[in-house]
């Protein structure tokens, strides 16, 4: 049983596994709050991984070869598994996954605001590869550190995959930056719409973001939302310029070099408001997405149903 002075030495013993680096795994003892913190934060990301799944969707059956259909239909099935590594990866908390989506029906449960913009034409998939993928694995990568060890091993195997699906997407802009004036200037369209949501990914800046505090303690978080901005932007600004495309922000400046002798850059602030208006729901694609999402988990239910019966079958 847990009483007062137990719970005293069970949190020294959790806090020097923090300190120690050695990871919390679920059979262990955690304070309730780093518990609550994990749920919401995995709940986030598994629900962003599977509602990424519709704007990229919806390219399926428009893609412009077998070979780019074929690949564009892997890296969407890929983004369903990361879902399903995290909703389990979230179980060993003891939260069951349809409670994780019928918080998400009920407007409970957040995803990453990228995924309420619209995917408007080919070279939109290309800046989603390339700009949404690779900020999600700047952020993973730091992540596979994470201190609760199922949530750390699933951002392992996602960031394999992860890595894969950033050079779909830049291959998709590359290949438009050598083609026609036309496509050319698609690729930079795409750019300029994706620019602004995918540096939202990272979140609030530090100074505006209660979670972070919580997070670097418990190590949940290893590296700061604007830190994790700050090193997307100083590493793709060069891929764009490379292959002729701009960022659309007029104040890119060379500020200095980091110790790898790569270039820092200063740059303009995100339109917050434009923020906290999708994350609290009013971006342009926030109610078709969840509509969306509720009506694909409907139309499911036999699905889940037969797979229920067949388990309880063969385990009879
Ligand atoms: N969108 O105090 P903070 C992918 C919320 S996977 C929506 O800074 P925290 C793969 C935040 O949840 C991409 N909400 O919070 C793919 C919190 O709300 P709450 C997803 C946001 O947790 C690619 C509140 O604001 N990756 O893309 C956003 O310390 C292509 C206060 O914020 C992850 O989820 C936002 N952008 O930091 C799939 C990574 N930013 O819960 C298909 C894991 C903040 O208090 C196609 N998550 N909020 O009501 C994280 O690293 C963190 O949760 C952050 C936010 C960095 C997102």
């Amino acid at each position: 049983m847990e009483t007062l002075e137990n719970t005293e030495e069970l949190l020294k013993v959790f806090e020097a596994k923090i300190d120690a680096e050695i990871k919390i795994e679920p059979r262990d003892w955690m304070p309730g709050d780093y518990r609550k913190h994990l749920i919401r934060q995995i709940s986030q990301h598994a629900h962003s991984e599977v509602i990424g799944m519709q704007p990229e969707g919806n390219w399926i059956s428009r893609a412009p070869s077998l070979r780019s259909k074929k690949i564009l239909l892997a890296k969407i099935q890929d983004e369903g598994g990361h879902g399903l590594y995290l909703y389990s990866a979230a179980e060993t908390l003891g939260v069951s996954r349809d409670e994780y989506i019928q918080w998400l029906h009920a407007g409970k449960a957040k995803y990453a605001s990228v995924f309420n913009y619209p995917a408007l034409n080919w070279a939109d998939i290309g800046a989603i590869g390339w700009l949404v993928d690779g900020a999600a694995i700047t952020n993973q990568v730091s992540l596979q550190r994470t201190s609760y060890g199922p949530y750390s091993r699933a951002m392992i195997r996602i960031c394999k995959e992860e890595s894969f699906h950033q050079r779909q997407g830049y291959e998709i802009m590359w290949k438009m930056m050598e083609g026609t004036k036309d496509q050319q200037r698609m690729a930079q369209d795409a750019i300029n719409r994706w620019w602004w949501p995918a540096l939202m990914m990272f979140g609030p800046h530090d100074s505006d973001s209660p979670r972070t505090s919580n997070a670097m303690k418990w190590k949940i978080k290893r590296e700061t939302n604007d830190r994790l901005r700050e090193k997307f932007i100083n590493k793709t600004i060069p891929q764009a310029e490379l292959i002729g495309l701009k960022v659309p922000d007029p104040n890119i400046k060379v500020i200095g070099k980091d110790q790898m002798g790569e270039n820092i850059y200063e740059h303009s602030d995100i339109n917050w408001d434009e923020f906290w208006s999708v994350v609290n729901g009013n971006g342009p694609c926030n109610e078709q997405r969840l509509n969306h999402h509720i009506r694909a988990h409907e139309e499911g239910a036999w699905v889940r149903e037969c797979a229920q019966a067949y388990n309880a079958k063969t385990n009879q």
